[in-house]
């Protein structure tokens, strides 16, 4: 622009005369017109991509002529018109903002923008066309760095940027560079070269031989040999190379002799081998860590071992069948991931290397674990070995003193031996997924503490648990209660016509039979009214036997009576257990007169059951396969559900094969029955619990806790009362921590009901489950309209409710859901009178109520009672809006692209899934604001982002006669307004509540269910599953229902926000979520653990080496805020470390620490939404925890 300037007044000046100002003018018209249009035309091209353009707009572009253009427009031809017309409009509003953005097209400015240091060209930029660097850039003497991304470059445009021997950091990635030009090496001052990601085959040696060069990263290339390095050239300055995800197999020894490499990384590799012909002496004393996961190596290169540094070897998924003696030589290894092998040992002298403090074995076959030597000593604190074949409980680990951390889940390991008394109490122990037997589960669950203490109080006189829990399902009126009479008092004691069960009855008493040993059971009468089903299903557990009820007067043998009668309950306790007991019982049969129809009658219900069965089977072998295929394998949710499927299809439901008929009026059938359930209750396999002994102090507590039950007219007591009240009258129960071990027993077996975990819980003990459901029922009951009345309850008068209030706050809970906490306080009346402790236990139950996720508040906690706590003026109960149409016109009428994921449930749906989902997705800490709420959904908004929320159950929409129901449950987001959200965002809301999904759904861990994304152009659910957006150049696919081309983005979040799905599955594969960046942790990473941090933080300090004068350092600094002390810490640890400071580093200290697994888990949580806001106190930060910011 200013050189037309220059030499249009150059003309005006030499001709003179007021004639020549119309050209003048014409001139800058047509310049301005032609700058306008090539802007425009730049900008046409540049991809819509989850983040805002970058501000540094740098060098020039050339356009290639007709094929580039070709290129373009065949671009443009492949997004849907909506998105083009968005991308032409941010481009050119992009362009008008940034002026800058004209140097691109005009080699002169060079000299006006020579001044740059650094420079970050992308696709956004250039579109998808070639970029020319003019020699002129040789100008820019101060440039220092340079990041060309997906961007492809001509030789020579290569070769000019190599004239600018200034730069220090150079980025070239996905440029289609196919060889590096040997001129780079004129960049003398080159400190960091990134050529990831495009067709480099070969490495020139010269590269490694650049004076200051310190990083050489060139993944994801095609490089098959690396060169041969002149140890007498090679760089005395190389720090790092990274080389993964190219196609070596053999790697030359010099490369471990380099003298200043401290890491190497060569994972995803073909590597079979390291060469030979090197120097033990002459091995790098410098190199710290190397990376060869997914190689192929089958054993540990003894030149590996002989590294005199090395501190971290990650093997993880090569083929790696035996560790030799050879490792015995790594003196300084400190961490050795050796997950996803072929092992079927641990050599112990793999343990007494002198530094190593953590071993992940995880995902081979390992049987055993060989003991420490006499002598011998371990320094490990950590020890991963998930996944393996473990039967018996490795013992010798329980001799590792050092030991902090071990994690066996996911073997075959049944019995924990006694022996563990030795092992130290400070480990963290972790046995999910083993079919433990003996301690019990639930001991098992709360880890090393509570074994041993079991193990403590076991005695030879201990009593042996003779109780077995025993639920009784079926529909209304199916014959429950009568038979639960028979059964007790053996004698016919029918219920009368109308008399229905509300709720929950449990009864206590024992059962004998000829030849079989006696057995109490712990019966559980449930209502079978649908609606109960709602608070039912948390007393529904594994460890029970249940008898499925089926009135065989009313069958009807056809699928709807079956479906209605039987088939859905059993759906149900599949759905809800995975793999439960059932005894499938027929009664009145003494109304069935006619031969033979009793036989009739059962034989179709078993066949039915058999069929039910059968099919289940098949559908989820064929999610199996269909979890199988390429597409879905990266997905670490279907990594996750794949494990699920697969432990559902191994561990089956026991179904008595034929149902048991009975009548509860002349007792028919009832002693046979009698010996089927005590066949199943003396069953060891199903119930090794029952028959087996438990500590005294146990049994004398649960006798105790009944006890005062009878005692308290209202069976609530607090912690405190609770562990007196043991003190006092069970000897042996000392200390506090095996009141809680015997109190979470007492809770996992249904005695009581205590949520230690949950803070606003976990100082309140109900000494009856029962009496919850009944308080429970006075809001949640099929009758409700009826069952409120104001003239029958003299409370509401008492409290001074007039009628009219009355009438407008009964209707606002039965038709829409809303209750007034004033109406609730009448209808809980009776409780709050009989227990002494009035208000608070009011409060207590409301809080149970939000803690069983049945309502939430619609105030969003903001009424405050004087003491600041939150008091709930109205809750929402969604179990009883009416209304099932939703206002959704705010979502219609934005322009944004919608991304929805979808549930779908094959054959069932469990009961009240999609309204309790609705209470999570209010919860604060999924930052939606409701706008609506109907029966079938809700409309919600993000706090933060310009975000709307859709949520619907649309289950049954499509139901065509005689084809099954269409079960399905959708998310969806979409922007305001196009230009305020990203997809980014969007994604980050969806995977946040489908991630509150994938959670409720482990209550049901039997349920069957598939996940799709769906197409934005044709609304069906034509992708699988939530998936790792594909790395490919690809930006858009096919959708196969529409043929229709759809952004990627639209359909799969992007690698850093879908991080977040794989860490949440970390239970599958431990050995994913760690050891997995080599990069140093972001101050928002620290941040994140500074935040999961608890007590443990001052010896974490000490293990990383600060000393206590430092630990109080951190403290004086910030003597009001403990969070800001530790994030100091890890800040300190991390200017400390330097370059070694990488993320994995910290995982690993992190892990030998002993350290809470979530607060290791969120150094792999995306960065995004994070921001710093003003300091508060260390409480308030507790107290809003769905806060981002705490400091
Ligand atoms: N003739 C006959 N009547 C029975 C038998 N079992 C139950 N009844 C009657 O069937 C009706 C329902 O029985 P309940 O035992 O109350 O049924 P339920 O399954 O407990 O019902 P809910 O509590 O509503 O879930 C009552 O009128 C009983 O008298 C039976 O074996 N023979
Ligand atoms: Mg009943």
């Amino acid at each position: 622009m200013a050189n037309i300037l220059d030499s249009t007044l150059a003309t005006i000046q030499g001709h003179g005369g007021y004639a020549n100002w119309g050209f003048f003018v014409l001139l800058i018209l047509v310049a301005f017109c032609l700058i306008y249009i090539y802007t425009c035309v730049s900008c046409n091209g540049a991809n819509e991509e989850d983040e805002v353009a970058n501000k540094d707009i740098p060098l020039q572009q050339t356009r290639q002529g007709s094929s580039t253009v070709h290129i373009e427009k065949e671009q443009d031809k492949e997004q849907p018109n909506e998105e083009r017309t968005n991308h032409d409009r941010q481009g050119k509003k992009r362009c008008d903002k940034d002026p800058k953005l004209t140097f691109l097209f005009n080699r002169h400015q060079y000299t006006e923008h020579s001044n740059r240091e650094e420079i970050r060209i992308t696709r956004k930029h250039t579109g998808n066309r070639c970029l020319t660097i003019f020699p002129e850039i040789g100008q820019f003497k101060q440039l220092k760095k340079v990041e060309i991304l997906d961007t492809k470059l001509d030789d020579d445009s290569l070769l000019n940027l190599f004239q600018c021997t200034s730069i220090r950091s150079l980025t070239l990635s996905e440029c289609h560079i196919e060889s590096v030009p040997i001129s780079l090496v004129k960049l003398k001052d080159l400190e960091n070269l990134d050529l990831s990601d495009n067709k480099i085959e070969e490495i020139p040696p010269e590269i490694l031989e650049m004076k200051n060069l310190k990083t050489l990263v060139c993944r994801h290339n095609k490089i098959k040999t690396l060169p041969q390095l002149n140890m007498t050239k090679v760089s005395k300055t190389i720090e790092k190379i990274d080389l993964c995800d190219n196609e070596i197999c053999e790697v030359p020894a010099a490369f471990l002799m380099m003298p200043t490499l401290k890491a190497l990384y060569l994972d995803s590799n073909k590597i079979t081998t390291f060469s030979t012909g090197w120097d033990p002496n002459k091995l790098s004393t410098t190199l710290l860590d190397i990376d060869l996961r997914n190689n192929e190596l089958d054993h540990i290169p003894q030149v590996l071992c002989l590294l005199p540094s090395l501190t971290t070897l990650v093997l993880k998924k090569n083929k790696i069948g035996t560790i030799s003696k050879d490792v015995k030589s790594c003196k300084k290894l400190e961490l050795l991931n050796i997950s996803a092998n072929m092992l079927k040992e641990l050599p112990s002298h793999l343990f007494c290397l002198p530094k190593l403090i953590m071993i992940d074995a995880s995902n081979n076959q390992i049987t055993s674990v060989s003991a420490l030597r006499k002598g011998d000593s371990s320094v490990v604190a950590v020890i991963f070995l998930v996944e393996n074949g473990l039967s018996d409980f490795p013992e010798a680990l329980i001799d590792m003193e050092t030991l902090r951390n071990v994690d066996l889940s996911n073997n075959e390991i049944k019995v924990i031996p006694q022996t563990i008394m030795a092992m130290t109490k400070d480990v963290t122990l972790k046995l999910q997924d083993n079919p433990i037997i003996d301690p019990p589960l639930q001991v098992c669950q709360g880890g090393i503490q509570a074994i041993q203490a079991f193990y403590e109080d076991l005695t030879k006189d201990s009593p042996i648990l003779k109780c077995l829990k025993t639920l009784i399902l079926g529909t209304y009126g199916a014959g429950k209660t009568s038979l639960v009479r028979a059964l007790k008092l053996g004698r016919s004691k029918l219920t009368k016509p109308g008399e229905r069960t509300h709720g929950i009855e449990i009864a206590e008493f024992p059962l004998s039979a000829p030849d079989t040993p006696d057995r109490m059971l712990s019966v559980w009468d449930f209502a079978g009214q649908d609606i109960y089903y709602i608070t039912h299903q948390f007393f529904l557990s594994a460890k029970a036997l249940m008898l499925l009820v089926v009135n065989l007067e009313e069958y009807k043998c056809d699928s709807v009576s079956f479906n209605g009668k039987c088939g859905k309950w059993m759906k149900n306790m599949v759905a809800k257990v995975g793999n439960p007991v059932v005894i499938p019982v027929a009664t009145h049969i003494d109304k069935l007169s006619i031969h033979g129809e009793v036989q009739r009658r059962c034989d179709d219900l078993a066949k039915r059951l058999e069929d039910q069965e059968r099919i289940r089977l098949k559908d989820l072998e064929r999610q199996r396969e269909s979890i199988n295929e390429p597409s879905m394998k990266s997905s670490g949710a279907a990594r996750a559900r794949k494990k699920q499927i697969e432990s559902l299809l191994q561990q089956r439901p026991s179904i008595h094969p034929k149902p048991v008929p009975v009548s509860s009026a002349n007792l028919n059938g009832i002693q046979d029955l009698k010996q089927v359930i005590l066949d199943y209750a003396t069953n060891k396999t199903l119930f090794p619990g029952v028959g087996h002994p438990i500590p005294k102090a146990w049994a004398d507590t649960e006798a105790c806790v009944e006890r005062k039950s009878k005692d308290l007219s209202f069976p609530y007591i607090t912690w405190r009362e609770f562990t007196a009240l043991l003190k006092k009258n069970v000897p042996n129960l000392q200390p506090e921590s095996r009141i809680k071990t015997v109190a979470q027993y007492l809770h996992d077996t249904g005695k009581i009901l205590w949520y230690s975990e949950i803070e606003s819980l976990k100082n309140h003990v109900f000494l009856k489950p029962a009496s919850l459901v009944d308080i429970f029922r006075k809001v949640i009951r099929p009758d409700l309209e009826a069952f409120i009345d104001y003239n029958k309850d003299p409370c509401y008068k008492e409290v001074g409710i007039t009628q009219a209030d009355f009438d407008r706050m009964k209707s606002d809970l039965v038709n829409r859901g809303v209750l007034h906490i004033k109406l609730l306080r009448c209808m809980w009346s009776d409780v709050e009178k009989e227990c002494s402790l009035g208000e608070t236990i009011f409060n207590v139950l409301i809080k149970l109520m939000l803690q069983f996720e049945l309502c939430y508040d619609i105030d969003d906690g903001r009424t405050r009672d004087n003491q600041g706590h939150p008091v709930p003026r109205r809750l929402l109960v969604p179990w009883h809006i009416q209304d099932d149409v939703g206002d959704i016109t705010k979502w219609e009428s934005p322009r944004g692209p919608i991304i929805s994921i979808q549930y779908q449930f094959p054959s069932f749906i469990p009961p009240g899934l999609f309204a309790r989902f609705t209470v999570r997705a209010h919860h604060p800490k999924s930052k939606l604001h409701f706008y609506s709420h109907w029966n079938t959904g809700t409309l919600c908004k993000h706090k933060k982002h310009k975000i709307l929320v859709l949520l619907k159950n649309e289950s049954g929409e499509m139901g065509v006669e005689g084809s099954e129901e269409r079960l399905v449950i959708s998310l969806s987001a979409r922007s305001e307004s196009k230009s305020k959200s990203t997809s980014v965002a969007l994604w980050e809301t969806l995977i946040d509540l489908s991630l509150e999904m994938d959670e409720l759904l482990k209550q049901w861990p039997g349920v069957q269910y598939k996940q799709y994304v769906v197409c934005p152009n044709c609304h069906k659910p034509s992708f699988a599953g939530l998936q790792k957006r594909a790395s490919s150049r690809s930006r858009s696919v096919i959708c196969y229902k529409c043929n229709e081309r759809v952004p990627k983005n639209l359909l799969s979040p992007s690698q850093r926000t879908s991080s977040r799905l794989l860490s949440s599955t970390s239970a599958v594969d431990t050995s994913s979520i760690y050891l997995s960046d080599k990069s140093q942790p972001s101050d928002q990473q620290l941040l994140r653990v500074a935040r999961g941090l608890g007590a443990e933080w001052e010896s974490l300090a000490i293990r990383m080496g600060f000393t206590k004068a430092d630990v109080d350092e951190f403290k004086s600094d910030h003597p009001h805020n403990t969070r800001q002390q530790k994030f100091t810490m890890l800040t300190a640890w991390r200017r400390r470390l330097g370059s070694e400071a990488s993320t994995r580093r910290l995982q690993c200290v992190l892990q030998s620490a002993g350290v809470d697994y979530d607060a290791i888990s969120c150094l792999d949580e995306t960065d995004i939404s994070f921001d710093l806001g003003n300091e508060t106190s260390d409480d308030d930060a507790t107290s809003s925890d769905d806060e981002e910011v705490f400091f």
